[in-house]
């Protein structure tokens, strides 16, 4: 009696023990699902995308790797491939899809296959454009940017087009580069504006991005500028009204230099209190003859700041 009701005892126990045990494992397993299903965009070359709308730069003959789930197809220029794409001999745009079981794209890549920074003449111009000399770090290749290019995307809120160097405004391919940690700094810093309500615009208003170094040279900046290696935006917000000039975001009725500094403000206590993005260089800059107020922001992977 006793042995049954110890054995009886035993298995309740052990029934109970299994149950919590199995509600404890289905907690976690879903928790873990989720935590899958939030963080899993796919990854190229190793490096997960940070956002569905991303951008990709590859030498031409290089090996892409998409590592996606088994369920979700692999689509570039329009037809299925494998989980590997080797990039063309020839420098152009790519559409990469990651389109999932249900057919919906959950990831739309702009894959650049570069034209070589070897291909620069003598004279310092890639194909009839301009480059020049980089002082130091010459990058290996150039994304090339053809006439009907401007609204290609790189990142979920940013154009190609809005990147271009302010230089043979007639000639094409023009060539440019975009840097992925910035623009990690710059979608991170406009969805903040827009979630604290100070302005609804769907981009910032990029008023130099790319610079080639004998464009650098010719307007006077810094010897080893970050525009050069697309890794520096200049921008301002200006949809209120869209008017080419910085929008009155502290809201005393004038475009000055405070506005630019509010700016400025808010993106470093921004850039300060995350990890989520990298640290970089911010400049707040008052008007002049030819541009209003404006915001340096770049990528160099250390805090630095000016102007303020
Ligand atoms: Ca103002």
């Amino acid at each position: 009696m006793f042995d049954r009701f110890d054995h009886d005892g035993r298995a309740l126990c052990d029934k109970v023990f299994s149950v919590i045990r199995n509600a404890i494992f289905l907690i976690f397993a879903v928790f873990l699902g989720f935590e899958a299903a939030a963080q899993e965009l796919p990854a190229i070359n190793g490096h997960i995308l940070p956002y569905r709308t991303w951008h990709h730069l590859v030498m031409p003959g290089d090996i892409v790797t998409i590592a996606a789930k088994p369920d979700e197809r692999i689509v570039m220029d329009g037809e299925t491939v494998g989980n590997a794409w080797l990039a063309p001999d020839q420098a152009g745009t790519h559409r990469l899809e990651v389109v999932n079981g249900q057919g919906d794209a959950i990831a739309e890549v702009s894959v650049f296959v570069l034209e070589p920074s070897a291909n620069i003449d003598a004279r310092g111009y890639l194909n009839g454009y301009r480059i020049g000399t980089y002082p130091r770090d010459t990058p290996i290749g150039f994304i090339k940017f053809e006439d009907a290019d401007s609204d290609i995307a790189v990142s979920p809120s940013f154009r190609l087009g809005q990147f271009l160097c302010k230089q043979q405004p007639e000639h094409f391919p023009k060539y440019l580069l975009v840097s992925g940690t910035n623009l990690e700094r710059l979608e991170y810093l406009l969805a903040d504006l827009k979630s604290e309500g100070l302005t609804n615009a769907d981009t910032f208003f990029v008023m130099s991005g790319f610079r080639t170094p004998a464009y650098n040279t010719t307007i006077g900046s810094a010897k080893y500028s970050r525009h050069m290696y697309g890794d520096a935006a200049d921008v301002y917000l200006d949809v209120d009204p869209r008017d080419g000039v910085m929008d009155d975001i502290n809201g005393d009725g004038m475009i000055t230099k405070a506005d630019a500094d509010y700016f400025f403000d808010h993106a470093l206590s921004l850039f300060t209190a995350t990890d989520k993005v990298k640290p970089g260089g911010l400049g707040s800059y008052k008007a002049n003859a030819v541009h209003g107020p404006f915001v340096h922001v770049d990528g160099r992977g250390r805090p630095a700041r000016w102007g303020r």
